[in-house]
């Protein structure tokens, strides 16, 4: 590829100083491990710019697939050390490919995406089939384990059993639970904290439920339907659904393209859609909100999240553009999109997924409101985002009130998808 733009060489760069072989760490210092879909964003950037490496990048993360079809949010690394909490907190872990070590959740199911994306940019339409139908039965399993596993009777929606799974760590719509007060049964040592300032991570009650639900997951085997009577964490998460929706429509588009019929009817989509609809929208909010299961009640804390159903497609585009300039609106002349307004009394800027700007979450709207045809919003927010990383780095997060980088340095999926949003610039309007 010549002339590439100025940005993509540096990203790479990163990528490649992440670069372990079979699996890009997400950061150096931070994250050793193979982390779920980190790996998917990388992918999609190295289809661009290396695609061996971007195939070898999936297969590794699927090699920790479980024979329930779950892929874990974590594939540890043996070979690595640095990481807490270790495998040794996820026992017994039903994986297809014996030895494997993995984490016992899930993480948002961007993989089927990511590689619809990444094989729409292989030419060479032989290689890029081939590919695809390679993947499509673990990427398929994958995304029917949510249907399996993860439901409860009455609803189409996939139930979120840990803040972890959904990506979003510590944002404050979870502090319904952090705040319970719960602890691990075991003493235990952060490492985060050692390698980045506490003021911009999870704090200690955090992490101490997170442990906490962690051993209640690992004792009932793993199985929501186990543990969901004792958990007091199972939600429905507006993003996490979004996604799942939006991987669902890329697979079938994966199977279109193969020739194949689609592994999701209409029927099954229109179901799912309007579940989402009826469960999650506030109008007042002007936003999809989570919905607490245990507590029988939407979750009130607006963030980022609330604007997942403009990536899936789940809105027209009207209602995006409402949403998307509401939001933006709320934010006071700060970088965009933090991921909580700042109008909200939970909002901290320089602490991780309360309120800093995140390059995914920029990401997830830019390509829903392109694809929705709000090419002018699109673009303006991929300029806004590229521009943060040129000026703070390819750090793992933004101040949004400074536009400072934060959290850890060199962090890979900023710069995967600096890359995808400069291969792929977002359609003008
Ligand atoms: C963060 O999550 C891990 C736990 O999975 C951590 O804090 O140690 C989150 O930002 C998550 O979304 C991300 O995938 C992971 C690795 O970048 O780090």
């Amino acid at each position: 590829m010549s002339a590439l733009p100025d940005l993509v060489p540096p990203s790479l760069a990163v990528l490649r100083r992440n670069d372990l072989g079979a699996y890009t760490r997400p950061s150096p210092r931070l994250y050793p491990h193979q982390w779920n879909w980190d790996s998917a964003f990388i992918a999609l950037a190295l289809a661009y710019l290396d695609w061996p490496r971007a195939e070898r990048e999936v297969d590794s993360l699927l090699a920790g697939q479980w024979t329930n079809g779950m892929l874990p949010h974590i594939h540890y690394n043996p070979a690595t050390a640095g990481y807490f909490p270790g495998p040794e907190w996820w026992p017994a872990v039903p994986v297809r490919r014996a030895g494997e070590r993995t984490s016992g959740i899930t993480h948002p199911p961007v993989l089927p995406t990511a590689v619809y994306w990444a094989g729409r940019a292989q030419p060479d339409l032989r290689v890029r089939h081939a590919w695809w139908d390679r993947l499509y039965e673990p990427l398929r399993d994958g995304l029917r384990f949510f249907v399996a596993q993860r439901t409860v009777p009455g609803s189409p929606l996939v139930v979120l059993a840990h803040p972890w799974e959904s990506g979003l760590d510590n944002n404050p719509r979870w502090d319904f639970v952090t705040r319970q007060g719960l602890r691990p049964s075991r003493p235990y040592a952060r490492h985060d904290t050692g390698v980045v300032s506490a003021a911009e991570r999870p704090r200690a009650a955090d992490y101490d439920a997170y442990l906490y639900l962690v051993e209640l997951i690992a004792g009932h085997r793993y199985d929501l339907r186990s543990f969901l009577p004792h958990t007091p964490f199972a939600v429905y998460d507006a993003l996490q659904n979004a996604i799942w929706y939006r991987a669902a429509l890329d697979l079938n588009r994966i199977t279109a393209e193969l020739g194949r019929p689609p592994e999701w009817s209409a029927d099954e989509l229109r179901g799912f859609r309007d579940a989402y609809h009826r469960m999650l929208w506030d109008d007042g909010a002007g936003l999809f909100l989570d919905f607490d299961l245990k507590a029988g009640r939407p979750i009130r804390v607006h963030t980022i999240a609330g604007l997942g159903a403009i990536y899936a497609g789940l809105v027209d585009a009207a209602q995006a553009a409402r949403m998307y300039r509401g939001y933006r609106d709320r934010c006071g002349g700060g970088r965009l999109l933090p991921t909580v307004p700042p109008d909200q009394p939970e909002y901290e800027p320089a602490r991780y997924w309360r309120g800093p700007v995140w390059v995914n979450t920029n990401w997830f709207v830019v390509r829903g409101l392109e694809d929705l045809g709000l090419g002018g919003d699109a673009r303006s927010l991929a300029d806004a985002t590229v521009d943060l990383v040129r000026q703070g780095g390819w750090c793992e997060y933004f101040n949004p009130s400074t536009g400072e980088g934060i959290g850890g340095g060199d962090f890979s999926w900023t710069a995967a998808l600096t890359i995808d949003l400069l291969l792929r610039p977002a359609a003008p309007a």
